[in-house]
């Protein structure tokens, strides 16, 4: 399997992607493009790219391609154990199936005024109302899941799954932004963050020369 990727500094559902494939288990090559280089729009035409639009993650398996961060978690959940990827536990994996596809179609306020960055720290941010709303409903998820299905393990659900890979770069946000959160959602972002899956991503993130200057601003302001 071949996963194309983006920045690892700035992609974050190109993480999720990656963390999907790791979780598969199965062997895949990544190739890392940097977004928006002088050759982007060549690069989004290519071969490779055109069937996802030009957006990444895109999975080749074989002479399959399958795209979309949900759609590749779906690929090789089907392809390896879906008990990898989702609970066993019917209630619970309603649920984590419900937290994960609003992972991929809310948070719009969260997710473009705080870019993912994972090479930057800030201090002492204050939020649009919006912004703290995406907050609050992404813990109060996370609450949920802990609380109710948590009981096996340190992950959402005990174990690590899809919903851990999704909210992975969330974890990268919070922790960029210096979001203020309660102690429960504290320990679970550094689990995340201890994972060794989410520290190779980082310390790759920490090498890569590109700098994608809109990316290293956010709309949150200084208090
Ligand atoms: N819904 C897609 C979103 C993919 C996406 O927007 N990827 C961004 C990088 S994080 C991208 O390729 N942007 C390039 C562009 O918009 O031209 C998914 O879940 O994979």
């Amino acid at each position: 399997m071949k996963l194309i990727i983006g920045n690892k500094a700035y992609s974050s559902w190109s993480m999720r992607g990656w963390l999907a494939c790791k979780q598969s288990g199965l062997s895949f090559e990544e190739l890392i493009t940097p977004l928006f280089g002088e050759d982007w729009d060549d690069v989004r035409l290519s071969e490779n790219f055109a069937p996802s639009g030009g957006k990444v993650p895109i999975l080749w398996d074989g002479e399959t391609v399958v795209w979309d961060s949900m759609a590749i978690v779906d690929w090789l959940a089907d392809k390896t154990h879906r008990d990898r990827f989702w609970p066993k536990d019917e209630t619970a994996r309603g649920m984590a199936r419900s937290m994960t596809a609003e992972m991929h179609s809310s948070f719009m306020a969260l997710r473009r005024q705080c870019p993912m960055n994972t090479r930057k720290i800030y201090e002492g941010l204050t939020f649009s109302d919006d912004v703290n709303a995406d907050a609050a409903r992404i813990i109060e998820l996370w609450a949920q899941a802990r609380a109710r299905f948590g009981s096996g393990g340190p992950f959402l659900f005990g174990t690590y799954g899809a919903a851990d890979i999704m909210y992975a770069p969330i974890v990268s946000r919070f922790q960029t932004y210096g979001f203020r959160l309660p102690g429960f959602a504290t320990s679970y972002m550094q689990t995340i963050l201890d994972h060794e899956w989410t520290m190779q991503w980082m310390e790759a993130a920490q090498e890569e020369p590109w700098v994608i200057e809109r990316l290293e601003k956010t709309e949150a302001s200084e208090s």
